[in-house]
């Protein structure tokens, strides 16, 4: 037998290459150009994982797949690719899918792709190890959501995932890979050819020229123009378009969280810090990439006060125009093209915006700029938020290229007012849902993606969402300095619980040393009482490029209730003693 099969089979003809799911993945993912993953492993995806490592892949391992997930997500919106997580079935899956849902709402590209159990046990509910429904669960928190059963399909499954997560209003985008999957042979050659490189994944959607027409018509008929900027500008890319056209028009602009530093919050033109003012008393406003959600009181009621005003809103979404409000002149289209298509249509001599207007915004500005300046320059000890915010403010105008993340209650209300922002997408947030947890996965996502320092400003609650990814900091050596805004809780460090022994639910461990945490992982840790010490220990944490963690003492009675949201909270008619 043995010499009939040889002379079948000659002993120098070639093996006929084989590949497999592992392979095909990886060489989908290269052809287009996703060559970091965000993960935690385990069954079924340490092994892919470690091959993609080996084929020249970044796989950045994390302590917890929600921020693997949130790091995902923030490189989404830094690079306009989606950024690509990596998870377990099931516990891992589910870990994943917050920051996937997070991604969707704040229109951030980003493909969750998750090992999954068994179909055929799963759907006869067998039992089977992290048994799931993953394909189910995902598809009401995503843009899309899909499954590859066989290994011939995975070239094309990850440009359905790439298409639908990038083009018009960005998001997440689920992606279900079996087990099985992996292991499942092919031909090399076919296996090739089934790869998909997508061609201009996020096509250019031009908008109509009698839209862009019109728009410019309301805005030329406006006594007060405001403009909006929102993240969908900055997520754009456009920043010079963005810029000539705000200068062009001379209209008071009003950057959202994370669109400030698209024109500098110094620009003469900026209205930040007569936020009120221009909201209440502006007859026209164009939205460019913002949304009239809670973070605009839906465009109506108290803070837009009572004269009446007509919308102009640019966006990808034909359906987000009229969702809370009468859009009176809605242009659809890309960020980029539209506002070149304003630019285009408006002509070399566009009249200036009523003098009174400007007149009334800027002394407004430099008035409530004026108030708060000796605020920050205080130096008291313990802190209190506008001593430590004054003199982050400083080391980010010294150091504009540095990447903001912000979160907490008072933390991120306070930091978003104080610390002006200089350039395009360098303050990162909790964002539409205003979720704590963000912030460490930010940190390194934005480290990984942008190469670039990385300062992260988080309430003491913040912070323990995602804390333990500190030892990821120190392990991939990422310049991130971390500033915990130390309050002893949430909102406050004073509660206390009238009833019993237990301490009230807002408050942790008084006078917690957080710097401690970051030198178990050989990290730099320094404990801030005063904002001089806190300057220079940021200053030498940015110089060093060492991950650094800095306990920030700041006074436990200085918060308020909720940050500036406290009107959010619901009241009871009944006014019942507790
Ligand atoms: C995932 C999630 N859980 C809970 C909340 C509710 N929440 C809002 S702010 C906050 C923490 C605020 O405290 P801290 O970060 O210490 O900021 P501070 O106001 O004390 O400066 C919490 C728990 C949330 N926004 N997101
Ligand atoms: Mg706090």
């Amino acid at each position: 037998m043995a010499d009939a099969a040889a002379k079948e089979k000659p002993a120098d003809a070639p093996e006929r290459e084989l590949t497999d799911g592992f392979h095909l993945l990886i060489d989908a993912l290269k052809l287009n150009g996703l060559t970091t993953i965000d993960g935690v492993p385990g069954i079924p995806i340490t092994d892919f994982g470690r091959m993609a490592q080996a084929s020249g892949i970044r796989v950045l391992s994390f302590r917890h797949e929600q921020n693997a997930g949130y790091a995902a997500a923030i490189a989404g919106f830094l690079t306009k690719k989606p950024g690509v997580c990596l998870t377990v079935s099931a516990p891992g899956f589910l870990n994943g899918l917050t920051a996937l849902a997070h991604a969707t709402t704040n229109c951030f590209p980003m493909i969750l792709m998750s090992g999954s159990s068994e179909r055929e046990v799963v759907d006869l509910q067998q039992g089977d190890y992290e048994e799931m429904d993953q394909l189910a669960i995902a598809k009401p928190l995503c843009k899309a959501a899909f499954r590859v059963l066989h290994a011939a399909d995975i070239g094309i499954g990850l440009a359905r995932a790439i298409r639908a997560a990038v083009s018009g209003r960005p998001g997440g985008v689920y992606l279900d890979l079996p087990a099985k999957l992996f292991g499942q042979v092919m031909d090399a050659a076919a296996g090739q050819k089934s790869l998909v490189k997508v061609i201009d994944p996020a096509p250019a959607q031009i908008p109509a020229a009698d839209a862009v027409k019109r728009a410019l018509d309301v805005l030329k008929s406006a006594k007060r123009p405001l403009i909006i900027l929102g993240k969908g500008a900055a997520y754009a890319q456009a920043d010079d378009a963005i810029k000539s056209f705000v200068e062009k028009s001379g209209v008071p602009f009003l950057p959202m969280s994370m669109a400030k530093g698209l024109l500098p919050d110094t620009h003469p033109q900026c209205a930040g810090a007569a936020r009120s003012t221009v909201l209440k008393d502006s007859d026209v406003v164009m939205m460019i990439g913002a949304r009239l959600n809670w973070l605009l009181s839906h465009g109506k009621g108290k803070a837009w006060g009572d004269a009446p005003k007509k919308f102009i809103q640019i966006d990808i979404e034909p359906k987000e125009m009229d969702s809370n409000v009468e859009i009176a002149a809605p242009v659809v289209g890309d960020i980029g093209s539209a506002v070149a298509a304003l630019l285009n249509a408006m002509g070399g001599n566009w009249p200036a915006p009523p003098s009174d207007w400007i007149k009334t915004v800027t002394s407004k500005r430099d008035e409530n700029v004026a108030k708060m300046a000796p605020r920050l320059m205080n130096n008291n000890s313990p802190m209190d938020y506008h001593g430590a915010l004054g003199v982050l403010r400083t080391i980010v105008k010294e150091r504009p290229d540095a990447i903001l993340v912000n979160e907490g209650a008072n933390t991120l209300d306070l930091a978003r007012g104080i610390i002006d922002v200089y350039q395009p997408r360098k303050r990162i947030d909790v964002g539409t849902w205003g979720v704590m947890g963000i912030g460490m996965g930010y940190a390194i996502g934005a480290a990984i993606e942008t190469g670039k320092p990385v300062l992260a400003v988080e309430g003491d609650s913040a912070f323990g969402f995602s804390g333990m990814e500190i030892e990821t900091i120190c392990r991939y050596q990422l310049p991130v300095c971390v500033v915990i805004f130390n309050n002893d809780g949430i909102y406050r460090g004073t509660d206390v619980n009238s009833a019993g022994a237990d301490p009230a639910t807002t408050v942790f461990v008084k006078g917690a040393r957080y710097d401690k945490m970051i030198e178990a992982f050989g990290g730099t840790g320094v404990n801030a009482t005063s904002p001089d010490e806190l300057k220079r220990a940021v200053n030498a944490a940015i110089d060093s490029g060492k991950p650094t963690l800095i306990n920030a003492v700041i006074d436990p009675g200085a918060g308020s209730e909720s940050g500036r949201i406290g009107n959010l909270n619901p009241q009871s008619a009944l006014r019942k003693k507790s």
